[in-house]
C-alpha cells in the first residue's frame, strides 16, 4: 500500500456516503486528500472528516484531476455518464451503482466471496447490491463445502436501502399515523409505517428490479448459471439493516449442525444461533455492525437437502459503504 491516497466520494451527502465517510475515518483509510461530491443542490454545503470541514463540489467532468481512489454512490445514471471520465483519467473507481455491475468486463465483488475476481479489473470494480452481499458472505462458505443447486429468499429490507429522505418519511408517516392523520407519500409508493411494502419497479416477468439483481448478480458472483435463485424483496418499516430468510437445497447433504460448524469460522460471519436463550440476529441489534449475523440455522425436512437460515447485516455499511471500502484496502494493500 502506497503512504496515502487521493479520495474522491461521490453522492457524499447520501445515506451510503454519509456511511462512507465515517468508515473511512473508522478505518484510518489512508486518506492523503479527500474531495466531497454531489449535485448542485448540495454544492457549497460543509461536511466534517476527522473534524475538518470540506466544503461540498458540484460534480463536473473536471472532478477527477489529481484522484486515485473513487467510490461512487450517486444512482446508476450519474455512474454512468461519470465513471468512463474517472478511469479516463486514472483512478481505482469502486461503484455502488447498479451501472455496471452485470458488464462482463467488470468484476462484481464481495471481498470474503471473490476477491480474485477484483484483480482483473481495467479501473472499475463493482460492489453488488446490498441483498446480494449478505446472502453471498453467508452462503459461499456452505457453497464451498456442499454446493448449492437451488437458494429461495425473502428479504425484509429497511427503509434505509432507499435513501436518507426514505428514513425521514418513515418518521414523518409514524408520527402522522400514530396521530390518525393521512400519511405523506413522497418516496414510497406505499404507506410504510406499519406497513409491510413493495417498493421496486416490476418487470413484465412480475419479478421487481430488486428481486433480478439478487438472481443475476448471485449467478456472477459466484461464476454459476446453474444455480437456481428465487427472490421475493420485501420492504419493512425497521430503519436500518436489512433480514433475510433464506432457504437452500445443496448438492450434497449438510446437517443444521455442520453448516454451523462451517460459519463459526467463514470471514465476515457471526455466528447468532441460540434460540432457546434469544439468542438470533434482530436487525437493531445488527445495525451499526460489520459482520453479516447468521442464525436460525434449521434442517429444511420437507426436501432432502434443506436449510433455512436468517441473514442480517447492515445495509449501508456491509451491504454498501464498508464492501466497496474493503475491496479498496485489498486491492491497494496487494
Ligand atoms: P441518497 O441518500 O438519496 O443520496 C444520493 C446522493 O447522490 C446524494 O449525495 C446526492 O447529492 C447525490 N446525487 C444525486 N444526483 C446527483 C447528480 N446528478 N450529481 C451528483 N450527485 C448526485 O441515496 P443513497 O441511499 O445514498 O443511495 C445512492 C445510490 O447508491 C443509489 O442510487 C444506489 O445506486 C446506490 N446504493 C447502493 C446500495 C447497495 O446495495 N450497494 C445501497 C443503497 C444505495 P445531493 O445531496 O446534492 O442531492
Ligand atoms: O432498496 C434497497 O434496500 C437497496 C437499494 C439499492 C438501490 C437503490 C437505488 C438504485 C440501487 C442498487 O444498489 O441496486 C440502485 C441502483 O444502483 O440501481
Amino acid at each position: 500500500m502506497r503512504e496515502s491516497y487521493r479520495v474522491a466520494v461521490v453522492g457524499a451527502t447520501g445515506a451510503v456516503g454519509n456511511t462512507m465517510l465515517q468508515l473511512l475515518e473508522e478505518r484510518s483509510f489512508p486518506v492523503a486528500s479527500l474531495k466531497l461530491l454531489a449535485s448542485h443542490r448540495s454544492a457549497g454545503e460543509i461536511l466534517s472528516f476527522k473534524d475538518t470541514p470540506i466544503i461540498i463540489e458540484e460534480l463536473t467532468h473536471d472532478s477527477f484531476e489529481d484522484v486515485d481512489v473513487v467510490f461512487s454512490s450517486a444512482g446508476a445514471s450519474v455512474s454512468r455518464e461519470f465513471i468512463p471520465t474517472a478511469i479516463e483519467k486514472g483512478a481505482l473507481v469502486i461503484d455502488n451503482t447498479s451501472a455496471f455491475r452485470m458488464d462482463a468486463a467488470t468484476p462484481l465483488v464481495v471481498p470474503e466471496v471473490n476477491m480474485d475476481a477484483a484483480r482483473a479489473h481495467n479501473g472499475l470494480i463493482a460492489n453488488p447490491n446490498c441483498s446480494t452481499i449478505q446472502m453471498m458472505v453467508a452462503l459461499k462458505p456452505i457453497y464451498d463445502v456442499a454446493g448449492i443447486k437451488r437458494i429461495v429468499v425473502s428479504t425484509y429490507q429497511s427503509v434505509s436501502g432507499k435513501s436518507g429522505r426514505a428514513v425521514m418519511e418513515l418518521v414523518q408517516q409514524t408520527t402522522e399515523a400514530l396521530e390518525g392523520k393521512p400519511v405523506t407519500l413522497d418516496k414510497f409508493p406505499h404507506q410504510m409505517a406499519f406497513n409491510v411494502a413493495f417498493d421496486w419497479p416490476f418487470l413484465d416477468s412480475g419479478d421487481n428490479e430488486e428481486e433480478v439483481k439478487m438472481i443475476n448478480e448471485t449467478r456472477k458472483i459466484l461464476e454459476d448459471d446453474t444455480i437456481g435463485v428465487s427472490a421475493t424483496t420485501v420492504r419493512v418499516p425497521v430503519f436500518f439493516a436489512h433480514s433475510e430468510s433464506i432457504n437452500i437445497e445443496t448438492d450434497e447433504k449438510l446437517t443444521a449442525a455442520q453448516a454451523r460448524e462451517c460459519l463459526a469460522t467463514a470471514p465476515g460471519v457471526k455466528l447468532m444461533d441460540d434460540p432457546s436463550n434469544q439468542q438470533y440476529p434482530l436487525a437493531v441489534d445488527v445495525a451499526g455492525e460489520d459482520d453479516v449475523y447468521v442464525g436460525r440455522i434449521r434442517d429444511d425436512a420437507s426436501i432432502d437437502n434443506g436449510l433455512n437460515l436468517w441473514v442480517v447485516a447492515d445495509n449501508l455499511r456491509k451491504g454498501a459503504a464498508l464492501n466497496a471500502i474493503q475491496i479498496a484496502e485489498n486491492l491497494l494493500s496487494a
